[in-house]
């Protein structure tokens, strides 16, 4: 059974949203990252970066980056659905956008949540929490053209990359400025969340 460390309404949802899906059992660790306190110190123990989410597997192995989890996890379970196996025209389609929310929206709320790790002065802080806003909305909107979505990101059927977009789209600067330059994406992320997997773990996340 894996141990997935996270907080409620951060990264580690998508992890439990892809657990729910694919039928594994996990335990959650609930922690809030930087909140000093035993809990922070066992995460900040497995990964030193103290993020959320970690996971531990049934080895003890630990597994941080939520792509990385997300790989391991669909390689246990080749037959799902929720991303095209490999040898599919869509992989390559799907590893780009994986990778894209990992590398290009993700890390706007590392720099936004905590702009006193990257600039002193409070006016820089300030304009820098800015424009990861501003970056993060043209991270959508490149999503939307680049993507086309359908009825789902990827087309027909749901992946992974609906539950991404499901959960980055509630983070800042909320779901109706990211919907006013990504209308089909976030189409997509809410079909994805009235599955009633996801619709079950984000309502202990996000609540109602
Ligand atoms: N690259 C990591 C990013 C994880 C991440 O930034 N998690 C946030 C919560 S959503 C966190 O724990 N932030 C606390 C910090 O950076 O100190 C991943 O994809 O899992």
């Amino acid at each position: 059974m894996l141990t997935i460390y996270g907080y409620k309404g951060w990264g580690s949802v998508i992890i439990e949203a892809a657990c729910e899906l694919l039928g594994e059992t996990y335990a959650l660790e609930e922690v809030e990252p930087g909140k000093p306190g035993p809990a922070f110190d066992a995460l900040r123990a497995l990964n030193p970066l103290g993020q959320v989410p970690t996971v531990v597997l049934s080895d003890g192995t630990v597994l941080t980056e939520s792509v990385a989890i997300l790989l391991w996890l669909l390689e246990r379970h080749p037959h799902s659905t929720l991303a095209p196996p490999p040898g599919d025209p869509k992989r390559p389609v799907f590893l780009r956008w994986l990778v894209f929310f990992v590398t290009n929206i993700y890390p706007m709320y590392t720099l936004g949540d905590y702009p006193e790790r990257w600039v002193k002065d409070e006016e820089a802080q300030k304009e820098l929490k800015e424009a990861t806003i501003r970056r993060t909305l043209d991270c959508w909107r490149t999503l939307e053209q680049g993507l086309s979505p359908g009825a789902y990101l990827l087309g027909d059927s749901m992946t992974i990359l609906d539950v991404y977009a499901a959960a980055m789209s509630r983070w800042r600067p909320g779901r109706e400025k990211i919907r006013a330059v990504a209308p089909r994406c976030i189409a997509a992320a809410e079909r994805a969340e009235a599955h009633p997997a996801v619709a079950r773990i984000f309502s202990v996340n996000f609540g109602a």
